[in-house]
């Protein structure tokens, strides 16, 4: 096992790396930029190094100063939490270079998965279910043309190096794909350097369903079920459930087993994220996460597992702990992103935070880095808080989530608790009625009647 561990991140992210170290004996090694010296990352790390100035690009992206960090402080292996260098390929060969451990996939799974039509290509060769569309990519408007006659309006183009909503372009007629698709490539040349799309049969009314998978790096291979994300704004997740309204434990079982079978196969190491639409009782891929994903506690609540750990181990070289049989379900776990952010605009609100008081009993984490007296800065994303409910059943987790809501003091700073205790009491919530453009909609109706 390693002796210590280097956290190439900040934040809430932070914090929940250096609890797993803390709790399998690593010593952990916080990095920060000059903005962030105050951090609570930096205090509770056993040592922080600061990497370079308030701008990511200077330091939780700098490859060289997050390397040097490692050499200074004697660590073994990089946690990259998620966003930054998480997904950065190149990054983790440079990790390797060193004789040092990335935890977390191979850069060849990460490449892979990167570009959106290498995984499609990948994932429908292993029996995942797709969504119909181009085989592979498109390279020119004949080739449009002829997909979106073939497979009916509407359609979508979309970048083989976007993936979370960047780079995608919707055809409803045939009278629109040429400009989707010329437009698609134009902007896909000038934000990636890679002009590749594909197509896609357009799903008009779908819930994001994403698989949790953990590959043990040898061939094998668990999944811990589904977790419900229909609930974004502008590709970005508001609230995630445990498991999903929509999914009954035979379909968990099926799709669940189609996913880990499917990493098993690659011979995947570490967490990994099976991203779906679930449309009329159909799973259809549409990307896979190498990292752990912000949302990963309602997943371990309801399954009572440390997936941190698990990553740990499983780069350490240790076999999983983990074994399908043992993993099911118990009850139903919620998690609430709050953002220090102006409503109804969500215009990020960095700044001081004079009172911080988390809420607890039975059921509710809290994972954030505020404290009371902290400035947020005004450099990074606006996510301060999650807060994680987890009871018997979904009506129970409901109720908690809005008790744990009345409890919570974040002052100083505007925030998107209000969003919450809304959404709490909508109808179509506690019923769990809703697709991914539940919210947009919704918001859009509260704005028009508040005038
Ligand atoms: C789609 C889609 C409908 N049909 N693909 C947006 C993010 C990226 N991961 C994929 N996205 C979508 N792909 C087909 N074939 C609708 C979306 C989409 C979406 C997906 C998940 C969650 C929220 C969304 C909001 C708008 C569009």
């Amino acid at each position: 096992m390693f002796r210590k561990i280097l956290i190439a991140n900040r934040g809430e992210i932070a914090l929940r790396v250096i609890r797993a170290c803390r709790e399998m004996g690593i010593a952990s090694v916080a990095v920060h930029s000059t903005a962030d010296s105050d951090a609570m990352h930096v205090r509770m790390a056993d040592e922080a190094i600061c990497i370079g100035p308030a701008p990511a690009a200077q330091s939780y992206l700098s490859v060289p100063a997050i390397i040097s960090a490692c050499e200074i402080t004697g660590a073994e292996a990089i946690h990259p939490g998620y966003g930054f260098l998480s997904e950065n390929a190149n990054f983790v060969q440079i990790v390797e270079d060193h004789g040092l451990t990335f935890i977390g996939p191979s850069s060849e799974h990460i490449r892979m998965m990167g570009d959106k039509i290498t995984a499609k290509e990948t994932m429908k060769a292993l029996g995942v279910p797709c969504v119909p569309g181009s085989d592979g990519g498109v390279p020119d408007l004949d080739e449009a043309r002829r997909i979106g006659a073939e497979i009916g309006y509407p359609v979508i183009v979309k970048a083989t190096a976007g993936g979370g909503g960047r780079g995608m372009k919707l055809a409803r007629s045939a009278a629109e794909i040429d400009v989707a698709f010329q437009t698609a490539r134009a902007e896909a040349r000038a934000a990636f350097g890679n002009p590749d799309v594909y197509i896609e049969k357009y799903l008009q009314r779908p819930r994001h369903i994403e698989i949790q998978v953990f590959g043990d790096g040898r061939g094998g291979a668990v999944h811990l079920g589904e977790r419900d994300c229909s609930l974004q704004r502008r590709h970005q997740k508001v609230l995630e459930e445990a498991p999903s309204p929509a999914i009954d434990a035979a379909t968990r079982a099926r799709i669940g087993g189609i996913c880990a079978d499917a990493v098993a196969r690659i011979g995947y190491a570490g967490a990994g994220t099976i991203e779906f639409l679930y449309e009329d009782g159909e799973f259809y891929f549409i990307e896979m996460n190498t990292r752990l994903q912000v949302e990963h506690p309602v997943t371990e609540a309801v399954f009572g597992v440390d997936l941190v750990r698990e990553q740990i181990r499983v780069a350490a070289g240790e076999p999983l702990s983990l074994d399908q049989a043992d993993l099911q379900p118990l009850g139903h776990a919620i998690e609430a992103r709050i953002n220090a952010e102006r409503l109804p605009s969500f215009a990020p609100c960095p700044g001081r935070v004079n009172t911080f008081h988390a809420p607890g009993g039975l059921g509710v984490r809290m994972d954030s880095a505020l404290y009371s007296g902290y400035v947020i800065p005004p450099y990074y994303d606006s996510l301060i808080a999650k807060l994680i409910v987890h009871g018997r059943d979904r009506d129970e987790a409901i109720a908690r989530l809005h008790r744990a809501l009345g409890e919570l003091i974040v002052d100083g700073v505007d925030s998107t608790v209000p969003l919450f205790r809304a959404l709490l009491d909508e109808p179509d919530i506690r019923r769990g009625d809703y697709s991914i453009h539940w919210l947009e909609r919704w918001l859009a109706r509260s704005e028009a009647q508040e005038g």
